[in-house]
């Protein structure tokens, strides 16, 4: 197709409005979605970020935003990335980055089922997959990729959390040459996919394997289930291998590929030696929950398979029109295709799969890799469900739901005879959905969210930029209901639901201050003290309603580095409190209760600076406050602190 009438298709269909608009909502709507006040919402719905690089935590069915989780992005809100115990979360290879492009999701299983312990996240824009504890909804373990670009196909896992994958959406030069023309593109890029392996006891990610694979892109993945196990299946396009005007030239041929992965095969491959260690630079950066802070560390060494030398673990089966979702039935024997521009949706037999690679039924190889027939793996295809099939996931009753971006709806279809059972517009575009336990052995079912890529009229106005918006369809009878809209933060890519009872028994309320390590704990007011280091001012310093101790502060000279380890004596769940200082080139940080936090600040004038709580902790929270007093450079001011007694405490320079 050419690039005018591919461009007049796609704005034509984007622009379309779905019909039946009115007729949508039912009267039992709001019923559904009402969650009367002091109730909890009887899913966890974790939505990617986006743009915004955090990770969203809503209610299902009341659509309301629980939580923010800072995870790839800096966040002033609560210090995330500005207190010295998280900047190094966002350390990478490049250096410290403030912002990633977060998009998919993947919840942590065993036996195919999410286990409610981990939240996987991926970046797009620098290569690293996070892990969030689900326990404290912290971020607390980053891992960049090296050799990667684009980390699109992202962060899926296996069955029992064995591994969590990461493929390149760019191809590119990797190894030791990498100052080369574009235009070498087919002879000097690569892609890869990383296996990233998961300590079972406590979730610790590392690098275990990179597969080399032909320069094409990879989109989206997901591991196989039940007899399909041993297997991982990435959707990838590009075949064509432009590097210019994708748009266009990426989009010449019928059919790209699903490539699929025996990951059995390949451990074996790494055990009997046959990995090449590679040399990479690549940060890897823990938090630990007791030190309260995070260090980063920079790793030298990647092993690397490449499936063009070891045979028989890397096959490509032919897709139509550069596939997005690549989606797995619960059974683990219907592998879901869904070609962005294609017109039906091409569903695989894990079985005639394997006969296929049994039999050798080949097309021939593509850059020394084969390619499966596709009649060989086919099990059938959906006809006419729509246009521009994404993403599907499964209710776990034998049906499927595919989002269509183009004819901007989801479509329920039946996985054994193909049918299409029903369809219900979007507004407008539907990116990804999402079904708790959607793409797991055992699907909750019973709500789909829809998160659309165009909001448009659904919303009262607010100037060019409009929230991202979601809608909550009820699945549990033979058609689907639309029942609510919602807004979202940033943009909504893939996301994860699961029932709360999975989590909110295990949510921690506060942390014991007698289990806190930080080296610059305050365990008590009496140990409250301020110290001189050469030009560092350590401030151990505390925060309990409604005061800091100490709260004056004399001495510190314009060019100190000041660093107030502000720890939170209280031990009651939901009593943050906040620190902050006038004129502090810096943000704010959230001390948790039982936590030490610690601010930077390097005062650039004489004179007093108030500090005080941020965030509204009592009756006297507007008191909570003090004053730290800045004399010139080389001035002999000297060094005192207390509450109540400024005479009392004495220098310790
Ligand atoms: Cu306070």
């Amino acid at each position: 197709m050419r690039l005018s009438s591919i461009a007049v298709l796609l704005v034509a269909f984007a622009s379309c409005k779905p019909r039946n608009e009115a007729g949508a909502i039912t009267a039992g709507a709001a019923e559904k979605v009402y969650v009367a006040p002091g109730k909890y919402d009887e899913f966890y719905n974790f939505v990617s970020g986006g743009f915004n690089g955090q990770v969203a935590v809503y209610g299902i069915p009341s659509g309301r935003l629980l939580k923010i989780i800072p995870v790839f992005s800096v966040m002033p809100e609560n210090g995330y990335g500005y207190s010295e115990e998280t900047k190094p979360m966002l350390e990478t290879s490049h250096g410290s980055l403030p912002w990633d492009d977060q998009h998919h999701l993947e919840l942590s299983q065993k036996d195919g089922t999410p286990d409610g312990r981990w939240l996987f996240a991926n970046a797009n824009n620098t290569p690293r997959v996070a892990r969030i504890n689900l326990a404290t909804f912290k971020t607390e373990e980053i891992i960049e990729l090296p050799n990667s670009a684009g980390n699109h196909s992202s962060p899926f896992c296996t069955e029992n959390t064995e591994y969590v994958v990461a493929g390149t959406r760019f191809s590119v030069p990797i190894g030791d040459k990498q100052d080369v023309p574009i235009a070498d593109y087919k002879k000097s890029f690569n892609g890869t996919i990383s296996f990233i392996k998961i300590d079972s006891s406590n979730g610790r990610m590392s690098l275990a394997f990179q597969l080399l694979t032909p320069a094409i892109n990879f989109d989206l993945s997901h591991a196989g289930k039940g007899k399909s196990h041993d297997w991982f299946f990435f959707s990838c396009y590009n075949v064509e291998q432009a590097h210019t005007l994708l748009e266009v030239n990426a989009s010449q041929r019928d059919k790209d590929f699903i490539m699929a992965v025996n990951w059995k095969k390949a451990e074996e491959y790494i055990k009997n030696n046959k990995g090449v260690l590679k040399n990479s630079r690549y940060a890897h950066n823990v938090y630990n929950e007791t030190t309260h802070s995070a260090t980063s560390t920079i790793e030298s060494k990647v092993l690397t398979l490449d499936p063009t030398q070891l045979k028989d673990f890397v096959y490509f089966i032919p897709c139509p029109k550069s596939p997005h979702g690549c989606d797995i039935d619960p059974t683990g024997e219907y592998i879901v295709g869904s070609g962005k521009l294609a017109a039906l949706i091409p569903v695989f037999s894990f079985d005639k799969l394997m006969a296929a690679i049994e039999k050798k039924d080949f097309d021939g190889d593509y850059q020394g890799i084969p390619v499966v027939k596709y009649e060989s793996a086919l099990y059938g295809e959906v006809q006419k469900p729509g246009l521009g099939p994404l993403h599907t996931e499964f209710d776990g009753k034998g049906n499927a739901y595919t989002s269509f971006f183009v004819s901007s709806e989801v479509v329920k279809w039946n996985i054994k005879d193909l049918k299409v059972l029903d369809r219900k517009p979007t507004f407008y575009s539907v990116g990804h959905l999402c079904i708790p336990g959607g793409d797991t052995k055992h699907p909750f079912g019973k709500y789909l969210i829809a998160y659309n890529k165009i909001t448009k009229d659904r919303y009262l106005p607010t100037g060019p930029e409009l929230a991202q918006s979601a809608q909550l369809y009820d699945i549990s009878g033979d058609k689907m209901e639309l029942l609510l809209d919602f807004p979202t933060v940033g943009e909504p890519h893939y996301a994860q639901a699961l029932p709360a009872d999975l989590i909110k028994n295990n949510s921690v309320k506060y942390f014991k201050i007698e289990e806190n390590k930080h080296p610059f704990v305050t365990k008590g007011e009496k140990e409250a003290k301020v110290v001189r280091e050469g030009n560092k001012v350590h401030v151990y310093i505390t925060a309990i309603r409604s005061h800091f101790t100490p709260d004056n502060i004399e001495g510190v000279r314009v060019g100190d580095e000041v660093y107030f380890h502000v720890t939170n004596l209280e031990q009651d769940w939901d009593i943050p409190h906040g620190f902050a200082v006038k004129g502090a080139a810096n943000a704010e940080i959230l001390i948790m209760p039982g936590e030490t936090c610690t601010l930077k600040w390097v005062p650039d004038a004489e004179g007093v600076f108030p500090i005080y709580c941020t965030d509204f902790c009592s009756a006297l929270h507007q008191e909570m406050q003090g004053y730290v007093r800045v004399s010139k450079a080389g001035a002999n001011t000297p060094l005192k602190y207390g509450t109540n007694l400024p005479d009392s405490a004495v220098a310790k320079n």
